[in-house]
């Protein structure tokens, strides 16, 4: 892990352009900085998505056509805290539906978290927890007859390039049997004066969630990155609908990572790319899942239409 980090970091840093993954922001700091950006008054996304999992869960159980009596499995990617899919859990349960719920997630402390919550919240329903890669779980699962919906929530397919998602997309299907079902949380594209300020947040947590990459560099590779001499630095076009987040150098300077036995360089004003956050329309929703195998079938959207659940059916 801590190789792979660290022959990553080498390759952005020594690259024309530079750049980070933003997988990354992911460590105990970056998690508990999220939660808090899920929380915060600019930051729409989740509480979109929520109410259309507080308003919604009956239309997506008739977009899925599933038979009451037969078992399914319900499987989710990136699970998380599963606030929102409590909501569904609750509706599949008080309609008696039979199913398991199967949430995949990188992190064994995310999942470790939801299944105490759930065994708290909803006793009733069978949990199997997976822990690891999405897509060798979701091939070790492909043998089972049951029915499949798989949710991938939150817009983190938009973390993605368009070519990236395409091929997500395309693996993800693989792994699924005709009639099984996916929903995709997506963004929707909207006016800057909308989706900038969910990226550059007045409290300045995304601008610790940003910098927080740098952090992780000193902390796990032995980097000598001055917090302060680098500056969070979000864009927004909603021509292209792609919002991009970035680290500026505030000055002419050279960073030693002990790890990569390396220095990197770097000039005053120049950015370090650090992550995507796209934005949808309908019709790249149908470019990203060209050739795919999956069928739109519906579409919900929240009160605002600010976010939409896309939900798919394999072919
Ligand atoms: C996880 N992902 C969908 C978030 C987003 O909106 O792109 C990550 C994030 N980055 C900055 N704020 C939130």
């Amino acid at each position: 892990m801590l190789e792979q980090f660290s022959i990553d970091v080498d390759q952005g840093l020594s690259s024309e352009h530079k750049y980070l993954p933003s997988k990354y922001f992911y460590d105990k700091v970056g998690d508990a900085l999220f939660v808090k950006i899920m929380a915060l008054p600019e930051y729409y996304l989740t509480r979109a998505e929520m109410d259309i999992f507080e308003q919604q869960t009956l239309s997506m159980l008739n977009a899925w056509a599933l038979d009451k009596h037969q078992h399914f499995e319900l499987i989710e990617l990136g699970a998380g805290d599963g606030s929102k899919t409590k909501k569904l859990l609750t509706t599949l349960k008080r309609k008696q539906y039979n199913f398991d719920y199967l949430p995949i997630d990188i992190s064994a402390n995310a999942l470790d978290q939801l299944e105490a919550s759930l065994a708290r919240e909803l006793p009733d329903i069978k949990v199997h927890k997976q822990q690891g890669d999405y897509f060798k779980i979701l091939a070790s699962l492909k043998s089972s007859h049951h029915p499949k919906v798989v949710l991938f929530l939150g817009s983190s397919i938009g973390n993605m390039s368009d070519e990236e998602a395409n091929g997500f997309l395309i693996q993800l299907g693989k792994t699924l049997n005709p009639q099984d079902k996916l929903l995709l949380g997506a963004d929707l594209i909207k006016p800057e004066s909308l989706v900038l300020p969910a990226y550059n947040d007045s409290q300045g947590v995304t601008r610790d969630f940003n910098l927080n990459l740098l952090a992780r560099i000193n902390r796990e590779l032995g980097g000598d990155f001055d917090l302060n001499q680098f500056k969070h630095d979000p864009s927004y076009t909603q021509q292209e609908g792609i919002a991009k987040s970035y680290l500026t150098s505030l000055a002419d300077q050279r960073i030693t990572v002990k790890h990569t036995g390396k220095q990197y360089w770097f000039k005053a004003g120049e950015k370090i790319y650090t992550e995507i956050s796209r934005k949808y329309s309908d019709e790249i929703i149908q470019n990203i899942i060209e050739g795919s195998g999956f069928q739109m079938i519906d579409k919900l959207t929240d009160q605002n239409n600010l976010f939409a659940d896309y939900i798919f059916n394999k072919r």
